[in-house]
């Protein structure tokens, strides 16, 4: 076999001294597989009579599709067997949920958004699964101690379900790594171990729809991104997930701000923003929520919400600047 696997990749980068290091490598297989599971049910959903909403309505107030109450299924059920975790945030769920485990598990807590982009399951267009995980400082519990800021991940990824199913993931002991499912041996295969974004890039990536609910210095980013700039080009799918991959492989910048009447956004903090935030980083991009670097905001609950900016990293100092200049 040409490439490694991902528990040959796994086992190869894992200090096998080391339970926390063992562990979080058993964490990250399990998500794999996961994924694995949740692509099968994608592909299917139009044959499995999966398509369309259970009728509850979840903690944001949206609609929850039946896929999104699968996905997060599969998380909780695979967790809980294992015990590897001691508790799971997830988007689909109002509060923490305990799964674990042994004394080790308690020191983990894996959140995640089982299905992001579900507005778009019911139309064949790339969705995902996005995942981080932190551990807890043991000797100092707090009523807050859940409440960890994006700087804290010891790891973080997504699955990607689009023509192929991709697992991209980012951990101390590695770069940001990505790999393609082949489904005629049931593995992922490493097709890139050091993915970098291009510091530079023409594409945006934005609901323009939402330009006249915006604040003057929003505005005012979005007017240069899109005539400020040498080149522009607008790429949006509605799957933060899948317009995340495309802009960290080409370049470009995602960006999902508040709106006047909404200043915190949409974007959840600890299961879709952090995440994605790290990997950028990690890979020599920038994540800022218009000022502030985004990795450093501490939610104040697990659902918190709060402006995005993420990708390449000249187009995201551009623009702070812009809103460092309009805040003044
Ligand atoms: P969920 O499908 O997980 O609820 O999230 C969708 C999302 O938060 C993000 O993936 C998209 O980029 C964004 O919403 C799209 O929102 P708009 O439809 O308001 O542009």
């Amino acid at each position: 076999m040409k490439t490694s696997t991902l528990s040959q990749f796994l086992s190869s980068v894992t200090d096998k001294s080391s339970p926390h290091c063992v562990r979080t490598s058993d964490i990250i297989m399990t998500i794999a597989l996961a994924g694995k599971m949740i692509s099968r049910q994608v592909r299917e959903v139009w044959l499995d009579g999966m398509v369309g909403e259970t009728g509850e309505t979840n903690v944001h107030g949206e609609q929850v599709k039946k896929l999104d109450e699968f996905a997060n299924e599969v998380f909780v059920e695979l967790f809980r067997r294992n015990g590897l975790v001691g508790t799971l945030i997830s988007e689909e769920m109002g509060e923490p949920v305990q799964v674990g485990g042994d004394e080790l598990a308690e020191e983990f807590l894996l959140t995640y958004d089982p299905l992001d982009g579900s507005s778009n399951i019911d139309v064949n267009v790339t969705i995902g699964s996005i995942f981080g995980l932190y551990r807890l400082p043991k000797d100092e519990p707090s009523a807050n101690l859940l409440l960890q800021p994006g700087k804290n991940l010891i790891a973080c990824g997504y699955a990607l379900y689009g023509p192929s199913t991709n697992f991209v993931f980012w951990s101390p002991n590695t770069s940001v790594c990505g790999f393609i499912a082949d489904m005629s041996i049931g593995e992922f295969r490493l097709t890139d171990e050091n993915i970098k974004i291009p510091d530079e890039s023409s594409i945006y990536s934005v609901n323009e729809a939402n330009y006249p609910n915006w604040d003057k210095a929003t505005q005012e980013v979005v007017d240069y991104l899109r005539v400020g700039r040498k080149e522009s080009s607008t790429r949006y799918i509605g799957s933060l997930v899948g317009d995340f991959h495309r802009n960290m492989l080409k370049g470009g910048v995602y960006l999902y701000p508040g709106t006047v009447a909404n200043p915190e956004g949409k974007i959840r903090l600890m299961y879709e923003a952090a995440p994605l935030a790290r990997l950028a980083v990690a890979a020599g991009g920038k994540a800022i929520d218009g000022q502030q670097d985004l990795l450093e905001i501490v939610p104040d609950s697990p659902h918190h919400t709060c402006p995005t900016i993420i990708g390449s990293s000249k187009v995201v100092d551009e623009i702070r600047e812009i809103y460092t200049k309009s805040k003044k």
